[in-house]
């Protein structure tokens, strides 16, 4: 049951990455965390983390990541700094734990309990664990955020096509957002409030409470977007060329480009606060997923993890 359920969750979170986990033989990606790491953890990535000694732009390593990884054997959640550092274990059960996202004043963690297929919730530092979806039968994954703090999306697979829900983080206003009728997961809530994001297995949908519109996709997997802290950018994983890239493009859709070129695949990005820096799994090394981060262009990748087991799905505020 157990296998069932990670690789029905593995396929729905993100198709490409299923590919991508069996890969496992792809050639190294070539950043490494080598270079000066004299300088202290804060202010301009190029100084810190980053061993490419010729990259010069600047971006800002504020805030936390929030991580699952596999490297004890059950998934778990992780936070860290962005360059790696402050590593912190928040879950320790026999569980898979995964999909975790930061609330927008970085208290509290949103997250999915495998075993319970619910959205649980718990303190940044991991307390007050709490179940805040009843899974009853329906799986629920990829929790996110409003703006304001007070509702989380989330995906739901009781039809057997992930459709959104919303509910509020008290537990009360359970509502099914679409239905369910095509897939729509991997919700992001717009910083203004008024729509989500979410990955469909063939494009890149936002959704209002009644409508959708398709902003990108047709050939590949177009997945796991999430829109900058501004609303103005969209970063996304899509299969387009054969093999998972991450994408930035306008939030309207237009200026797609290209930000990796890995040879193993590259998933589920994230800004970071300011949106001057990205974060995503790549699925080209030696040590199953890692997380990287790099510029918002994509120059200076760094692997921020280099743990085995696979380091997935991180949340950057
Ligand atoms: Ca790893």
């Amino acid at each position: 049951m157990l296998l069932l359920l990670t690789l029905l969750s593995c396929t729905a979170k993100d198709p490409c990455s299923t590919l991508n986990c069996d890969s496992g033989t792809g050639g190294d990606t070539g950043s490494s965390t080598g270079g000066d790491t004299g300088s202290t953890t804060s202010g301009d990535a190029g100084s810190t983390t980053s061993g490419d000694a010729g990259s010069t732009t600047s971006g800002s390593l504020d805030g936390l990541v929030v991580f699952s990884s596999t490297r004890t054997g059950a998934s778990d959640i992780y936070s860290m700094k962005p360059d790696g550092t402050e590593l912190t274990r928040l879950t320790t059960s026999d569980d898979y734990e995964m999909d975790p996202a930061l609330s927008p004043d970085g208290s509290r963690i949103a997250y999915v309990d495998h075993s319970q297929a619910s959205i649980w919730l718990m303190d940044v530092d991991g307390g007050n664990q709490a179940e805040l979806t009843d899974g009853g039968g329906s799986w629920n994954y990829q929790p996110a955020w409003s703006p304001d703090g007070t509702q989380i999306a989330f995906g739901n697979i009781a039809t057997g096509t992930m459709a959104l829900w919303v509910v509020n983080v008290d537990g009360s206003g359970l509502t099914q957002i679409t239905d369910g009728s095509t897939y729509r997961g991997m919700p992001d809530w717009s910083p203004d409030g008024s729509g989500l994001l979410c990955g469909g297995l063939d494009y890149v949908y936002k959704v209002a409470l009644d409508s959708t519109e398709t902003l990108v996709g047709g050939t590949g997997v177009d997945s796991a977007p999430r829109w900058n802290a501004d609303g103005t950018m969209i970063i996304f994983s899509s299969t387009s060329t054969g093999t998972a890239e991450i994408y930035s493009m306008n939030a309207d859709g237009t200026d797609i480009t290209q930000l990796t070129n890995d040879d193993g695949g590259a998933t589920n990005p994230d800004w970071s606060p300011d949106g001057s820096m990205i974060i995503y799994t790549s699925w080209g090394g030696k040590n199953g997923g890692e997380l990287y981060t790099a510029h918002a262009d994509g120059s200076g990748a760094v692997d921020i993890t280099n743990a085995p087991g696979d380091d997935d799905v991180p949340d950057w505020r």
